[in-house]
C-alpha cells in the first residue's frame, strides 16, 4: 500500500493506482475527458491535471501512478485556471456550437466539464476545419467536427472489442478518426457493436436511432439482461413514453463489463416484425380476432380432449419461470412425453448428458480473459456469442494464440495462428490424434496411456484431411501453452456423441486446460435460456409421432421454416407468440404474449449465472405474460402449477456450477 495526500486528505491505495483513481476512492472528483475506467490510461486531453508538490509543472493524474508521500492538490487557483484554458482550447478547436449539437443538454461530457468549471463563454476565437460527416454506418454517425481526439473510441474498439477498426489519421489539428484505411464506416471491418459510440464523450459519434429522441435526463433507465444469446450481457434499457429508445452496456455488468454486440444493442430498437395484439382463432379457414375467454376455452377443451396426444415446444428465450411452468403443465399434468424446446437440445443435450457423470466439468467465461491459447472448435464465435469472442480477440495482438477447427472458413480464421479445415464429423479422430501426438512427444501435463498412438495419428490425418504437420503443430501449440482454453459449439454438440465431449475433456486435462484450479473447457450453448431448458429436460428432437395437438410457446423468438413444417402436421396448432410468423399463419389459435422487455424473469447464462431480466415497458392492452397464459390454462383444466423453478432446475446435474 502507498500513502498519499490529496487536498489535505490522507489516502492509502495499492501500488500502481493512478492519482485520479486514488482521488476517486477518497470521494474527490478530478475532471477528465479521455480517461475511462475500462480503458488503459492515455493522458491525451490534459484536463485531469493536478498540482504535485515538488513537481515543476501540473501533471495529468490519469496516467500518474501514486508514490509514497506524494502531496497532491486538485483545486488550486492555478489548476482551475489551467483547466479552463484547456477547455477553451478544446472548444475553439472544432465545431462545438453546443446549441446545435445532438448530445448538448446534459449528455455531452465536454459541455458538462465546462459547466463544472462554471464557464460561461470561451475566450478564444473559434476556428475549425470542415470535416466530412460519415453517415454510411447503419447505426451511428461519425462527425469529426465535434471530436476532441480523446481516442476513447479507438482504444475501445481495440482494447475491449478486439476489432481494431478505428484509428487516428493525419497529424496535429488535422487529426481525424478513421475506419481501417480511411474507408467509409459502413464499408469498414466494423462489426457494429456500438462500443465506440457508448464511450464517446461528445457528439462526434452519435446513435442514429436515439438521436433527437430526448436527452438522458428525459429517459428512464432500467437495468436488465440481454436475451440475445446465452452470454447474458448486462444492459441498461433506456425508455421514453413506453418505448425502448436505446440499449447501453452496463459498465457494472458481471459478464460483459459494459460490452455488447450488434444484436444486444440494436435488435430491440430496430425490431420490424409485426406484433400480435389480440387473440385469434381460425374460423372457416381464416384467422379472426376473438376474446381471450373464447380463445382460452377452445384451447382448454382441445387439450382435455387430446390429453395423451399433445406435443409441446417452447422457446429457450423464455424465462426459467415460464419454462418450468410449461414443462410442469404439459409433461406432468397432461402427461405428454413430447415436451421440448425449439433448440431441441442441439447445443446442450450431449453436454448435459456428460455432466451426469462429470458434474460441473465446464468452466466460466472469465477464464477466456487470461487464456494464452484459445482452441475454438465447431463454434462460430465471430458471429454468435460475440461478446465472449471479444474476451480473447482483444488479446490476440498481445500474444494470445488462436486455433480454429471448422470445416467452413470464417472471419475468425484471419486472426488465427492455426486454422484447421477439417472434414465434417471427423472431430473424434482429430481430438484423439491431438492426444496421441502429445503423448508421443511427452508433452502431456498428466499421464495418459495410449499404446496405439501411432495408429490414432494416422487415422486423424486420414479422417480429417489435415496434414501430419498441421496436426503436430496444433498439438504442440496447445500442449506448450500455460493457460489454454478449449471452446466448443454446435459443430461439436450437434453430433450428439458423448464420447466427443469425453475426449475433449481428456484433451483439456492432458494440456492443463482443466486441472484442480483451472476450468478451461467451455461450450457456448444457444439462446438465453439454453442451459435452463436442458436442465429441465427439454432437449429432445421435435418430431411428431401421432400427436394431434401441438402447443408452441415461441414468445418473441424467431421460428425456422423447419419447425413450422413439423408443427403444422398436427391437426390442432396453438401458438403462443408475440410476433407474426409463418408459424402463426398456420395456427388454429394464436395467444398474444409479452416480449422479453415486458416481463420479469430469470435467465441462466452459458456459464451458469442466474440473472434477472426486468420489466422495462408495458405490453399492449390485450397482451398477456407468457407464464400467466400457462397458469390460466392450468386453471381452466382444473390443475394448479407449483412452478418451483429453483427446485426444478436441480433435476439434472449441470455441466457448469450454477450461481
Ligand atoms: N449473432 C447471433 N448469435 C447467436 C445466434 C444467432 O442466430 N445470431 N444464435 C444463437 C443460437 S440459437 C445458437 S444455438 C448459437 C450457435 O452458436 P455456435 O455454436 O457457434 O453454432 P453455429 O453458429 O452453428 O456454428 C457452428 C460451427 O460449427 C461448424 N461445424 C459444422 N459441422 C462441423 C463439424 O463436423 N466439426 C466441426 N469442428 N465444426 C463443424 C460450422 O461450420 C460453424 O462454423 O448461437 C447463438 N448466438
Ligand atoms: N438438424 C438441426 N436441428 C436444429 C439445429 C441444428 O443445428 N440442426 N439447431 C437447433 C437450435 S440450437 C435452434 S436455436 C433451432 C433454431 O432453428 P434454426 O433453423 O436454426 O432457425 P434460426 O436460424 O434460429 O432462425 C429462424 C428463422 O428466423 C429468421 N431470422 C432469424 N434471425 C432473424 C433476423 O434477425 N431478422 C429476420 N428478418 N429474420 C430472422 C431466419 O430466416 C430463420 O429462417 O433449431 C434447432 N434444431
Ligand atoms: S461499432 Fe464496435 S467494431 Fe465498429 S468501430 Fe465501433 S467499437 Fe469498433
Ligand atoms: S470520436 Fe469521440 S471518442 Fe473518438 S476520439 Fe473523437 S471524441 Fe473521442
Ligand atoms: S453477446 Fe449475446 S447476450 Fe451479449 S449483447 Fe450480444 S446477443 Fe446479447
Ligand atoms: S483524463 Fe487525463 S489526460 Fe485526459
Ligand atoms: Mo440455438
Amino acid at each position: 500500500m502507498v500513502k498519499i495526500t490529496i487536498n489535505e486528505k490522507q489516502i492509502e491505495v495499492p501500488e500502481g493506482t493512478t492519482v485520479l483513481r486514488a482521488a476517486e476512492t477518497a470521494g474527490i472528483y478530478i475532471p477528465r475527458l479521455c480517461d475511462h475506467k475500462e480503458l488503459t490510461p492515455y493522458g491525451g486531453c490534459r484536463l485531469c491535471i493536478v498540482e504535485v508538490e515538488g513537481a515543476r509543472v501540473p501533471m495529468a493524474s490519469c496516467t500518474l501512478p501514486v508514490n509514497n508521500g506524494m502531496v497532491v492538490r486538485t483545486e488550486t487557483e492555478s489548476i482551475k485556471k489551467s483547466r479552463e484554458f484547456i477547455l477553451s482550447m478544446l472548444f475553439s478547436e472544432r465545431n462545438h456550437f453546443c446549441p446545435f449539437c445532438q448530445v448538448s443538454g446534459g449528455d455531452c461530457e465536454l459541455q458538462n466539464a465546462a459547466y463544472h468549471e462554471e464557464m460561461t463563454h470561451w475566450p478564444i476565437q473559434p476556428g475549425w476545419s470542415d470535416f466530412k460527416v460519415d453517415t454510411t454506418h447503419p447505426y451511428f454517425i461519425l462527425d469529426n467536427n465535434r471530436c476532441i481526439l480523446c481516442r476513447r473510441c479507438v482504444r475501445a474498439c481495440g482494447e475491449m472489442v478486439g476489432n481494431f477498426t478505428l484509428s487516428v489519421a493525419e497529424r496535429g489539428a488535422a487529426s481525424i478518426i478513421v475506419a481501417d484505411t480511411d474507408v467509409p464506416l459502413g464499408e469498414s471491418t466494423c462489426i457494429k457493436c456500438g462500443t465506440c459510440v457508448q464511450v464517446c464523450p461528445t457528439g462526434a459519434l452519435i446513435d442514429r436511432v436515439s438521436a433527437y429522441q430526448g436527452h438522458d435526463e428525459s429517459l428512464e433507465e432500467i437495468k436488465s439482461v440481454c436475451a440475445g444469446c446465452s452470454v447474458g450481457c448486462s444492459i441498461k434499457i433506456m425508455v421514453r413514453n413506453n418505448r425502448i429508445v436505446r440499449i447501453e452496456g452496463d459498465w457494472e455488468g458481471a459478464v460483459n463489463h459494459g460490452l455488447l454486440c450488434e444484436h444486444g444493442r440494436y435488435d430491440p430498437v430496430t425490431e420490424s416484425r409485426k406484433r400480435i395484439t389480440a387473440p385469434q382463432m381460425r374460423k372457416n379457414g381464416k384467422l379472426e380476432i376473438v376474446s381471450w375467454d373464447e380463445a382460452m376455452s377452445a384451447v382448454a377443451s382441445q387439450l382435455m380432449e387430446n390429453k395423451n396426444e399433445i406435443a409441446a415446444i417452447a422457446s429457450t428465450r423464455l424465462s426459467v419461470e415460464t419454462l418450468t411452468a410449461f414443462k410442469e403443465l404439459f409433461a406432468e399434468k397432461f402427461q405428454s412425453k413430447h415436451v421440448t424446446s425449439v433448440e431441441e437440445g442441439v447445443p446442450t443435450e450431449v453436454v448435459t448428458r456428460f455432466a451426469q457423470t462429470h458434474e460441473g466439468f465446464e468452466g466460466k467465461l472469465d477464464v477466456l480473459r487470461n487464456a494464452d491459447t484459445v482452441m475454438c472448435i465447431g463454434a462460430n464465435i465471430h458471429h454468435s456469442h460475440m461478446v465472449a469472442g471479444f474476451m480473447f480477440k482483444r488479446n490476440l495482438s498481445k500474444g494470445t494464440r488462436l486455433i480454429t477447427i471448422d470445416p467452413e472458413s470464417s472471419e475468425l480464421d484471419y486472426m488465427a495462428n492455426i486454422s484447421l479445415k477439417t472434414q465434417p464429423g471427423s472431430d473424434l479422430a482429430l481430438i484423439r490424434g491431438l492426444q496421441a501426438v502429445i503423448v508421443q512427444e511427452g508433452l502431456g501435463r498428466t499421464p495418459l496411456s495410449l499404446p496405439d498412438a501411432g495408429q490414432l495419428i494416422e487415422k486423424a490425418v486420414r479422417a480429417t484431411g489435415v496434414s501430419l504437420e498441421e496436426l503436430k503443430q496444433t498439438a504442440e501449440l496447445l500442449a506448450r501453452s500455460i493457460s489454454p482454453v478449449i471452446l466448443f459449439g454446435k459443430g461439436i454438440t450437434a453430433q450428439r456423441d458423448e464420447s466427443l465431449i469425453e475426449e475433449l475433456h481428456r484433451l483439456a486435462v492432458l494440456v492443463g486446460a482443466v486441472d484442480s484450479e483451472r476450468h478451461g473447457l467451455l461450450s457456448i450453448k444457444g439462446e438465453s435460456n439454453s442451459l435452463a431448458a436442458t436442465l429441465l429436460g427439454m432437449d429432445t428432437t421435435f418430431e411428431l409421432n401421432g400427436q394431434k395437438v401441438v402447443y408452441a410457446a415461441v414468445g418473441d423468438d424467431y421460428v425456422s421454416r423447419s419447425l413450422t413444417e413439423r408443427a403444422s402436421k398436427a391437426s390442432y396448432l396453438v401458438v403462443q407468440a408475440s410476433y407474426e410468423s409463418k408459424l402463426t399463419e398456420q395456427a388454429h389459435v394464436i395467444l398474444p404474449v409479452t416480449i422479453w422487455a415486458e416481463q420479469e424473469g430469470h435467465h441462466i447464462n452459458l456459464d451458469g449465472r442466474i440473472q434477472t431480466t426486468h420489466k422495462a415497458i408495458t405490453a399492449p392492452e390485450h397482451v398477456r405474460e407468457n407464464i400467466t397464459v400457462l397458469n390460466e390454462i392450468a386453471l381452466r383444466t382444473n390443475m394448479t402449477l407449483k412452478s418451483d423453478w429453483q427446485k426444478a432446475i436441480l433435476a439434472r446435474k449441470s455441466s457448469v456450477t450454477l450461481n
